[in-house]
């Protein structure tokens, strides 16, 4: 069942290969891209990618764009992560030279996204390189290349970058434990578990479990990553959570969820962003929803969506109509420079012409 990975998952890692050892002979380094309102799928392949470069002798970092959410600190993955943006030396001597640790960057590879314009401020450097390697499952991916790997129906660019590592192990001679360190397998696990919703949603195939098994035996601890990706929460979060469910509209004979928290609701109650994360599955599960919706407002005004579905409606169609993607029944948009109910109500009259 895994053989349809294989032609993939070989093509990626010798891709890989070359651009280690183009780096390594002229002194360069090489960035992994995730996107922008990093999740634990974008993190973790972004990582496991790193360790990759790492254990083979080339320098590589996670170029992200942003803050990494609390909620992953438990990982252990900062020394793999460059902010341009950031105040760091490294940001200091990117931003004047080009370079980090006087190494210029000799290619860059795309994880969980294909995109610069989902980069956020890393998609400008993301553009700047000629060689690019993508590794992605996302549907909304429409060019293809010999240098990227896509496959819509894999469960998460982490199980992909899994397959990655056992056929680069298989070209080098290594073992996949001095490939994957434990702290990049237990970030591989997270976006596994992530994106399939520990292990509930359609997309868990026989062979997604059996690479949670490899990677659990590699260092991934699997309560601790559920604990920290799903379940602890601070109080203000499960206030703000309690909120926003209570606040729940039901449209289409109650097929159609929403609910729209401004960014007050994140003042009052004292939680970051990633305050309501579990409310839009949760919304998803009651019986009667086909489609659910939240809108959260963030502190600089952007309004972000997050669109689930049980069977049938396209969530990534619908989220692309607002300028976003995703998959068939998980996508999300952003939407900017307008008010958070004139986008509840748009949404709303869109669902009830379509649901
Ligand atoms: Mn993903």
């Amino acid at each position: 069942m895994r053989e349809r990975y294989k032609e993939g998952s070989a093509r990626s890692a010798k891709n890989i290969l070359s651009v280690i050892e183009k780096a390594k002979d002229d002194g360069e380094l090489i960035l992994v891209f995730p996107h922008r309102s990093v999740d634990g799928d974008c993190v973790g392949s972004s990582s496991g990618v790193v360790s990759i470069i790492r254990a083979l002798g080339a320098d590589a970092y996670v170029a992200i764009p942003e803050e990494l959410p609390e909620n992953m600190s438990f990982l252990g993955i900062s020394d793999m992560l460059f902010r341009p943006d950031g105040d760091s030396e490294a940001a200091k001597e990117f931003k004047e030279t080009r370079t980090i640790g006087g190494k210029k960057v000799g290619a860059v590879i795309a994880t969980d996204i294909s995109e610069s314009s989902r980069m956020g401020v890393s998609g400008e450097i993301f553009d700047s390189v000629e060689t690019k390697i993508v590794i992605d499952h996302h549907a909304s991916v429409t060019s293809r290349s010999d240098k990227m790997w896509i496959d819509p129906e894999a469960s998460s660019a982490c199980e992909m970058v899994f397959y990655v590592a056992e056929m680069v192990a298989e070209f080098t001679g290594k073992a996949l434990k001095e490939i994957l360190y434990p702290n990049a397998a237990k970030a591989v696990l997270a976006g596994i578990v992530t994106d399939t919703g520990r292990f509930t949603f359609k997309n868990t195939r026989p062979e997604t479990l059996e690479t949670a098994g490899a990677l659990i035996d590699l260092g991934g601890d699997i309560s601790d990553v559920c604990y920290n990706l799903f379940d602890r929460k601070t109080k203000q979060k499960f206030l703000l959570s309690a909120k926003a469910r209570s606040e729940v509209q039901f449209f289409c004979d109650d097929k159609f969820a929403i609910t729209v928290v401004p960014y007050e609701q994140f003042e009052f109650y004292g939680a970051g962003p990633d305050g309501v994360d579990d409310v839009v599955s949760a919304m998803r599960d009651i019986d009667s929803v086909e489609l659910a919706i939240v809108l959260r407002q963030l502190q600089n005004g952007e309004i972000r969506g997050n669109v689930r579905s049980q069977e049938y409606f396209d969530c990534c169609k619908f989220a692309e109509y607002f300028g976003g993607g995703g998959h068939m029944r998980a996508a999300g948009f952003t939407v900017r420079d307008a008010d958070i109910n004139d986008v509840a109500e748009e949404i709303i009259k869109k669902v009830q012409n379509e649901l």
